[in-house]
């Protein structure tokens, strides 16, 4: 299955551009939602040496992690996952948070009020039907969460929110399609592998910390939360398992901090000459 190097298949990933919407990608739009969109794409024309993405598994708990995720330049979180009260494992620093339309739209996640979505960079993601139009996704997303952009936006006027344009997300799938042994399901990927593919073109290397399971692997789905469920960490929806097998092969640690230290560490684009 893996008759592709790893250098192979990071020049295959680099030709996928995850794109954010952009100020004149969409015209009017539900809730005007193009006249709030950023006249810039996320981190335009920035570059960061190290990232860390902190995936939200349980194994996370009792790690200790916390100061080696906090000395990277940029630290990726997902959803409502905290950080208050968990620092010594997942560390405090927060640089951007990537966010599934649920947390955007679901009352229970208080995207407009709660402090964990302010002072940072949202990345907000919500599926569109596979090969579905911009315009088709617009009229019909899975959750709306275009309400909630716009007020996030009336609030404050400089708060940094993206939205990925969902046709990247099956564009970065048929990839992992491509570079995957058995057929996927077509369901979207996790937040997870979204995360990786829009920090490697930024990021000199990109730490991702208990995503590859670690040897402290249990079957508690989040550090936050005391709830079994070893299909958070497998998939069973998600296709989790293709994600973790191919980055895991594209991985230059080695085993002890994969499996001891509980970190997969992948060189951004620009260490390769394609
Ligand atoms: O659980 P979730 O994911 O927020 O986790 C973020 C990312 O961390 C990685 N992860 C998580 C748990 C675990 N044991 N192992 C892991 O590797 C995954 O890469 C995951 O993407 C999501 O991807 O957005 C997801 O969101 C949740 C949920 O919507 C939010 O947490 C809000 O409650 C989804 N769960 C449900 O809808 C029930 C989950 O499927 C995907």
């Amino acid at each position: 299955f893996h008759d592709k190097t790893p250098k192979q298949i990071m020049c295959e990933l680099r030709k996928i551009k995850i794109k954010t919407l952009k100020r004149g990608d969409v015209r009017g739009g539900p809730s005007n939602i193009g006249d709030f969109l950023p006249k810039r794409g996320l981190f335009e024309n920035r570059k960061f040496n190290s990232c860390a993405i902190v995936a939200s598994a349980g194994s996370l708990k009792d790690s200790n992690l916390g100061k080696t995720i906090d000395a990277h330049d940029l630290v990726l979180r997902f959803n409502h996952a905290p950080t208050k009260g968990f620092e010594e494992d997942v560390g405090a620093k927060t640089t951007v948070r990537v966010l599934n339309s649920q947390v955007i739209t679901r009352e229970e996640f208080k995207f407009l009020q709660s402090d964990i979505y302010k002072n940072l960079t949202v990345v907000a993601w919500d599926p569109s039907v596979y090969k579905a139009t911009l315009e088709e996704w617009l009229e019909k997303p899975e959750f709306n969460l275009f309400p909630a952009y716009v007020e996030y936006k009336r609030k404050n006027d400089k708060a940094r929110i993206f939205l990925i344009n969902p046709q990247s997300l099956w564009e970065l799938w048929d990839f992992l399609q491509g570079n995957s042994p058995g057929r996927l399901r077509r369901n979207p990927l996790s937040s997870g592998f979204l995360g990786l593919g829009l920090l490697l073109p930024l990021c000199n290397f990109v730490d991702i910390f208990e995503y590859v399971p670690s040897a402290r692997v249990t079957k508690r789905c989040h550090y936050y939360d005391p709830e079994d469920n070893p299909a958070c960490t497998f998939g069973v929806w998600h296709p989790l398992a293709a994600e973790k097998l191919l980055t895991y092969h594209i991985n230059t640690a080695d085993d002890h901090i994969v499996f001891q230290n509980g970190y997969v560490r992948i060189p951004g684009f620009k260490n390769f000459k394609c």
